[in-house]
């Protein structure tokens, strides 16, 4: 078992990062979720776009900041936690937003999927990316690229020098997913016309989703509430 969930389903890697200073291991946290039937991609024209925006209802509890336990020279005395990222708006950074069970469309991104390590911490917070796409973990002067599982699953990063350390690859069997910004603001380009589910996934306030439907050259807005945990 690896965070109370089947290790049937775990996947495990190790990546050099940390300046040097330790290994991080890459483990996945949620069982892997088969696909129906292998992704396809085509050609999309006229594609729709989801323009949208998370918000936090509720106040979100006041985190302590991560006391810092080592390396106080490189990371600071201590780190404001991350969970909670909300602007005065309500809108909650942080959140990865997806198309459930979308069975063909525009074709994978080519650049590796980033995670930076900067005082400490791992940049982006949660990103998803494609399966079988490169990472390439970067810290002081060095980085490392892999590749990521071949199967959809949920992965939490974690840095074996620091325990606050974390991060989250929802790695999906399609490339139609995006990260909201300071503002919980997100879009999602080139949806073939059609009716989806969306879905949304935060480290603290959880998952969530919603019918959508996508129509050839529209914009389709969304707004989605995440109650404060
Ligand atoms: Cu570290």
């Amino acid at each position: 078992m690896i965070n109370g969930i089947a290790a049937g389903a775990a996947r495990s890697h190790s990546f050099a990062v940390c300046a040097g200073l330790a290994i991080a291991g890459m483990v996945a946290l949620l069982a892997a979720r088969p696909a129906l039937a292998a992704y396809e991609v085509v050609t999309v024209t006229n594609g729709g776009t989801i323009d949208g925006v998370v918000s936090l209802s509720g106040t979100a509890p006041t985190e302590a900041p991560i006391k810092v336990t080592k390396n106080q020279d490189y990371c600071g005395q201590s780190i404001p936690d991350p969970a909670y990222t909300v602007d005065s708006s309500g809108g909650l950074a942080n959140v990865i937003v997806y198309l459930k069970d979308i069975p063909k469309g525009k074709a994978a991104p080519t650049d590796p999927v980033a995670l930076v390590n900067t005082k400490c911490m791992f940049s982006p917070r949660v990103q998803g990316a494609m399966v079988s796409e490169q990472v390439k973990i970067s810290s002081e002067g060095f980085s490392v690229t892999k590749p990521l599982p071949s199967m959809p699953m949920m992965i939490k990063v974690k840095c074996d020098a620091h325990e606050w350390m974390h991060a989250w690859i929802m790695e999906l069997d399609h490339p139609y997913f995006a990260t909201t910004g300071a503002d919980g603001h997100f879009t999602i380009k080139d949806v073939p016309p059609g009716s989806y589910t969306l879905a949304v996934w935060h480290e603290v306030a959880g998952e969530k989703s919603a019918p959508v439907v996508v129509a050839a050259g529209q914009t389709v807005k969304s707004k989605i509430t995440l109650a404060a945990k």
